[in-house]
């Protein structure tokens, strides 16, 4: 039986509808797809962030706030686009992969939700890789981003932080120069102050869109700080780096929602990887109730 302590509260229960007073909410949906370039088992990362919540509490530091007065919708799990959309039109949302590939459906969701057109929509994200594959073999993580400029996103939408060298090929690195993706490797990222040239490139970003969703893979990390993923390097970025993005995202309130995506619980080593997901899931909540 863990300790149980009435003055330190669990980002768990807080999860399940613990709260105070909200003054603002956020929906939570997992989304167990797995169909991986690298086949593993990412439709049990839901269950596995879920869980690694329970080692978090719900008070920021940087915020000076308790989560609790954010009230947490906790839906499930699904699959269903009609589910994805439902989200995303109840409020801001936070996608659990599953693989990357519930990017593209989780875009599409967001645009439908709002009644917008793709191009009216802005995608950010944190990932070593293009995501730019073929299409050819049908939707799975690699060709997300590939899949939404299929569909009609603008590539001038796009930006895509922590690229990582050796990761990637030139054929899709040309498709997307040809669509005027915007691109941050992750030795850029190390040379900046990240919070502060993470919030430009974002507002930059949502000046010029009607809404953005973030897509952090999780193999942004280096794989120090993610084993539990199929894809992460070593050259990666910090969990710190990670969890600055998560906050200011949700602290924007055109960033009406976030997937965490590509933990694979089978790979992960004493939980490093899920509890990375969990602290970036927290600091997005805790964005989204500053901004509220
Ligand atoms: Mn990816």
């Amino acid at each position: 039986m863990a300790y149980e302590d009435p003055g330190w509260n669990r980002a768990s229960n807080w999860l399940n509808g613990d709260c105070l007073e909200p003054k603002a909410e956020i929906h939570v949906l997992g989304v167990p797809m797995n169909r991986s370039v690298t086949p593993g088992s990412c439709h049990l990362a839901p269950k596995a962030i879920r869980e690694a919540l329970f080692r978090f509490g719900t008070y920021s530091f940087s915020e000076n706030s308790d989560l609790r007065h954010l009230q947490a919708n906790d839906h499930g799990d699904s699959k269903e686009p009609e589910a994805l959309e439902d989200i995303c039109k109840q409020g801001r949302a936070i996608f659990l992969g599953g693989d990357n590939g519930v990017t593209r459906p989780a875009v599409k969701a967001l645009a439908q939700s709002q009644n917008l057109e793709l191009s009216d929509i802005g995608v950010i994200t944190l990932d070593a890789h293009l995501d730019l594959r073929h299409l050819d073999d049908g939707p799975m993580n690699g060709n997300p981003i590939r899949g939404l400029i299929e569909d009609g996103l603008p590539g001038s939408n796009i930006v895509q932080i922590g690229l990582q060298s050796f990761a990637n090929s030139p054929e899709y690195a040309q498709f997307g120069k040809d669509h005027k993706i915007k691109w941050v490797t992750a030795e850029k990222c190390f040379d900046v102050s990240f919070d502060v040239f993470f919030k430009e490139i974002l507002d930059d970003l949502t000046s010029k869109t009607k809404a953005v969703f973030f897509d952090l893979d999780i193999d942004v990390l280096d794989r120090a700080f993610a084993p539990g993923c199929p894809g992460s390097r070593p050259g990666g970025l910090t969990p710190n780096m990670a969890r600055q993005a998560a906050r200011i995202a949700g602290a924007n309130k055109k960033v009406l929602a976030m997937d965490i995506v590509e933990l694979d619980p089978e790979l992960d080593i004493n939980s490093c990887t899920a509890m990375a997901c969990a602290a970036c899931l927290l600091e997005f909540a805790s964005g989204v109730l500053a901004s509220s």
